[in-house]
């Protein structure tokens, strides 16, 4: 069911995948000191995160990434031009030794990253939404390592073990994915961007905020070795590195 790309392989992607070798491409370097401030940056509103306990949501190993699916009751309301529904959120991550976000700040990777995947309520469904320029928006969270586990994920990492293999699945009880998202959602970094995976289109209006989240060793450990891709290899280093901006604007909503 899944297309023939691999992140090894990424360095073929734009041969295989036109949309791979365009102008707009994510991830990105962030580079704090050449970031423009831009105060008129409209604050997100996000609606029904909360979500209860009896909604159940499928936790999937698809053989690139870990990914959760999400109710399109989860939306944001403001701060984008329009209405974007939620659809999934996935990780990106590496190794104890390789540090696996997408995005980096400054030439610095984190150790991993999550994906919360929205699209444009006017096109009525992501697979219409998605190579469109307006299609999507992604909010990023850059995770680091902390001392303590994060109950809050716990919840997601701790069905790693049921999804052990490509292609498995799982059921997860609904919770609030907004703790999944930092304290401060004020303050971010806005570009114009692109899939960071084939077809790679260029729909995605980017949001990586500048508060992270830490999950203990422990849990980091539990996404870098738990889970196999096909022929069980290990699912790790499912990152894209920084693209080049080609002069893209990168703003940001805070001094
Ligand atoms: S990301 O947030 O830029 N990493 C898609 C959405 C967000 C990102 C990357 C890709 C996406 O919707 N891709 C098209 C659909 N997919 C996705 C999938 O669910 O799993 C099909 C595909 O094969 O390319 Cu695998
Ligand atoms: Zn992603």
């Amino acid at each position: 069911s899944h297309p023939h790309w691999k992140h090894d392989d990424q360095n073929v992607w734009p041969a295989n995948f036109y949309h791979c070798g365009g102008t707009s491409q994510s991830p990105i370097n962030i580079n704090t000191r050449t970031v423009i401030f831009d105060p008129s940056l409209p604050k997100i509103n996000l609606e029904g995160y909360d979500l209860p306990c009896k909604q159940s949501l499928k936790l999937k190993n698809n053989g690139h990434t870990l990914q959760l699916s999400l109710p399109e009751t989860m939306r944001i309301v403001q701060g984008f031009n329009g209405v974007f529904l939620a659809k999934q959120l996935h990780f990106h991550w590496g190794t104890p030794e390789i540090p696996g976000s997408e995005h980096t700040v400054d030439n610095t990777h984190f150790p991993a990253e999550i994906h919360v995947v929205h699209y444009n309520s006017k096109y009525g469904s992501i697979d219409q939404a998605v190579s469109q320029p307006d299609g999507l928006v992604v909010l990023g969270v850059l995770l680091g390592i902390g001392l303590h586990d994060n109950e809050n994920y716990e919840k997601i990492l701790s069905s790693i073990k049921n999804v052990s293999t490509e292609d498995s699945d799982t059921e997860i009880p609904g919770f609030n994915v907004r703790l999944l998202l930092p304290d401060n959602l004020e303050r971010f970094y806005r570009y114009n961007g692109s899939l960071t995976t084939p077809p790679c289109f260029q729909s995605v209006t980017w949001t990586v905020f500048n508060e992270s989240i830490t999950l203990s060793r422990k849990q980091m450990a539990m996404l870098e070795d738990t889970l196999k891709a096909h022929h069980s290899h290990s699912l790790t280093k499912n990152f894209r590195i920084p693209q080049p901006l080609h002069g893209r604007p990168v703003l940001c909503s805070f001094r």
